[in-house]
């Protein structure tokens, strides 16, 4: 069999930090290209400075390197994204249609292409969500990632380009904080929790949201990429789901381990686009076609983050 050559964009991300990580393991360090706007100094391994806009670049790294998949992580979030609505659409569109491209002429297996929860708008069922509903988002961000599902379909089955997608819900890990998204506070809440300090929550209480924990949202990735091209029948992106809960919920759960852990509430700009979000998703697709089942839930992350971000800390504290 072929030996893989992979070429990942947003690499120093949140997700891509992880990714980027498994894939070494799976793959072999040498076969990875990790790619970014900005270095990771931690980084081990090929990382080249890559702006995914500049086509020539990323067509001389697909060349060089004889790349046979591309996962395309670099983007604007939701909440960064309203900042500057313009730009989040060349940005998050751009990029993709240079992957699409440079993946067409070069002849790259497959790739990997990240949408979102945000494609949703607030007509669509809170609850189970739909893989088939109409998409109507409410923000630039939620539009990009609809568009950039339509594109993959187009170029499936116009050049027969193998593009995967799974629509992930706000996805929370302690190896990095998260880049300007809305579902941010599940992650940064626990940053507070372990130094025994308040939070200040963005969304009120009750804004139930569904959520992933990352080991889970890396597997599917995995997962999806490595099924058999006949078994996916979803060509736009797949629902994908793992748990659902309120900033409430998830106070209680980090107060088991920090019974006197307190979050205040003062809703921002974030509140709407929340509201305007499923509180839960059927990812059925998922399940039947490639096995898809979370293994994380909201107990079992929340011991693992907190576990996981005191150790951090410690050997911080030790290499000062
Ligand atoms: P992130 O913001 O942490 O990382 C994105 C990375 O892209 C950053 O390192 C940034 O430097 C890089 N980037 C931005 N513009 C670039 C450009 N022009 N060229 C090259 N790199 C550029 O995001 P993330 O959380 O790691 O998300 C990765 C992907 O997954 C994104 O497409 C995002 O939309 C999607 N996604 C993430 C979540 C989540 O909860 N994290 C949920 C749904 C979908
Ligand atoms: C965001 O909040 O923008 C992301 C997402 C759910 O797409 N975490």
């Amino acid at each position: 069999m072929k030996q893989d050559k992979i070429l990942i964009t947003g690499a120093s991300g949140q997700l891509g930090l992880v990714l980027v990580e498994k894939l070494k393991e799976k793959h072999g360090i040498e076969n990875i290209i990790a790619t970014d706007l900005r270095l990771n100094d931690d980084f081990v391994g090929n990382f080249k400075i890559l702006d995914a806009n500049d086509f020539d670049k990323l067509t001389s790294l697909v060349v060089e390197y004889e790349i046979t998949q591309i996962y395309h992580l670099a983007a604007i979030l939701s909440a960064n994204g309203e900042k500057f609505p313009l730009n989040t659409w060349d940005v998050n569109m751009k990029t993709f249609f240079n992957v699409l491209e440079v993946s067409r002429i070069n002849k790259v297996d497959k790739i990997f292409f990240p949408s979102s929860i945000a494609v949703y708008g607030e007509d669509a069922p809170k609850k189970s969500t739909p893989q088939n509903y109409v998409l109507a988002p409410s923000t630039v961000y939620g539009i990009s990632k609809v568009a950039g599902e339509n594109w993959s379909k187009y170029y499936f089955e116009k050049y027969e380009l193998d593009i995967r997608s799974l629509r992930y819900p706000g996805v929370i890990g302690y190896q990095s904080l998260p880049g300007g998204g809305t579902t941010d506070y599940a992650v940064d809440i626990y940053h507070k929790a372990i130094h025994n300090e308040d939070f200040e929550c963005f969304l009120s209480e009750n804004t139930t949201l569904p959520m992933i924990y990352m080991d889970d949202a890396i597997r599917a990735t995995i997962e999806l990429m490595d099924a058999p091209k006949e078994s996916i029948t979803v060509r736009t992106s797949y629902n994908l789901s793992g748990m659902s809960f309120s900033p409430e919920e998830l106070t209680e759960s980090i107060q088991k381990i920090y019974p006197n852990f307190k979050t205040n509430y003062k809703a921002d700009f974030r509140q709407k686009i929340a509201d305007s979000w499923p509180s839960s998703i059927d990812d059925s697709h998922a399940r039947i076609d490639w096995n898809w089942k979370p293994s994380f839930d909201i107990k079992r992350m929340t011991e693992t983050m907190i576990k996981e971000l005191k150790l951090k800390e410690r050997n911080k504290l030790q290499n000062i």
